[in-house]
């Protein structure tokens, strides 16, 4: 790599909801990151790296923040998030128009406190129907802080974030590439997998217990045309695995078909998933579960 490359990690940090995973993944073109209408949806730091002619991005999505601690699992997602803050040259901080809460107010105090450069970034701008009023979204909030750039867009609905990459690489310090151009995340399949299956899940239990559950990779087998894996769904109790399985296994059905789907469009190959339900009894409160969760 000649001597012009940037390379920089920069982390996407806000409030939940806001689509930092729909805009991590329109950055990289991907599906790693799971989405869903719900808040908290996203738990561990994910890394996915960009990588353009002459800059490198390092992205980490991070779960959203949130100040609410009433489980051990929502202080492991907090400190997730806050560690995201250091050790990086860029902050994207995103909020949505007309929203401002407790918890930007909190995510501003802790950037104020760091080196990194922040790049603020207004998203689903296509909520602004009237163009006009973007102006005075933008005024009201470079009055809260000194951003070094402010970046309005869509994650879900615009083509390209050129603008973005833009403005991220400019940030970005001289340097050699850290990844080779072909790596694109580092998590393993068995955590893909996992979050699939937990995205779909989450989204069709999403009025009983979309938080309860969790999900962990039993077995995974690649074979030339074929994947085969097998997942277990952890819930804290057996009355919320009976709804996790639903009348004669038939959500539980519906979770695996569409999960099997989502998984053969990540792996170009057929796949065979088998699922299963069972329970460990507050999990969310267990040192030794929750801090698998740390990063
Ligand atoms: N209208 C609109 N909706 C969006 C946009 N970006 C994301 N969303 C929606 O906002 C919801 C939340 O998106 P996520 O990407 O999961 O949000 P997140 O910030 O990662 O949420 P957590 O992981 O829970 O913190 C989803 O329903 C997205 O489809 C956008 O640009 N416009
Ligand atoms: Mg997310």
């Amino acid at each position: 790599m000649s001597g012009e490359s940037k390379c920089g990690f920069v982390s996407i940090v806000g409030r939940a909801n806001v689509g930092k995973s729909t805009l991590f993944n329109k950055l990289l073109g991907d599906q790693l990151s799971v989405t869903t209408h719900k808040p908290h949806t996203t738990r561990n730091n994910i890394r996915g790296i960009l990588s353009l002619e002459l800059c490198q991005l390092v992205l980490v999505d991070t779960p959203g923040v949130q100040l609410s601690h009433r489980r051990l699992m929502h202080r492991v997602m907090l400190s997730n998030a806050l560690s995201a803050l250091q050790e990086v040259d860029v902050v994207m901080m995103l909020v949505e128009p007309y929203v401002w809460n407790r918890e930007d107010d909190y995510l501003l105090e802790q950037i104020g406190q760091i080196k990194a450069s922040v790049v603020l970034v207004i998203n689903k701008v296509d909520k602004i129907k009237d163009k006009s009023e973007l102006l005075p979204v933008i005024d009201a909030l470079k009055s809260r802080h000194a951003f070094d750039s402010i970046v309005p867009l869509s994650a879900l609905y615009d083509q390209q974030a050129t603008a973005l990459t833009r403005e991220l690489c400019r940030f970005c310090p001289p340097s050699e590439f850290l990844f080779p151009r072909d790596v694109k995340w580092d998590r393993d399949d068995a955590f893909v997998v996992a979050e699939i299956v937990r995205g779909v899940a989450m989204v069709q239990l999403q009025k009983e217990l979309p938080y309860v559950l969790y999900t962990e990779v039993e077995t995974l087998e690649f074979a030339e045309s074929l994947v085969t894996v097998s997942v277990v769904i952890w819930v804290e109790k057996d009355s919320q695995k009976a709804i996790v399985i639903g009348k004669k296994g038939s959500r539980l059905k519906a979770i695996g078909e569409q999960a099997r789907r989502r998984l053969e469009r990540v792996f170009h190959r057929k796949v065979m998933l088998s699922t299963w339900v069972k329970v460990k009894q507050n999990w969310q409160d267990q040192q030794g579960i929750v801090s698998r969760f740390k990063h």
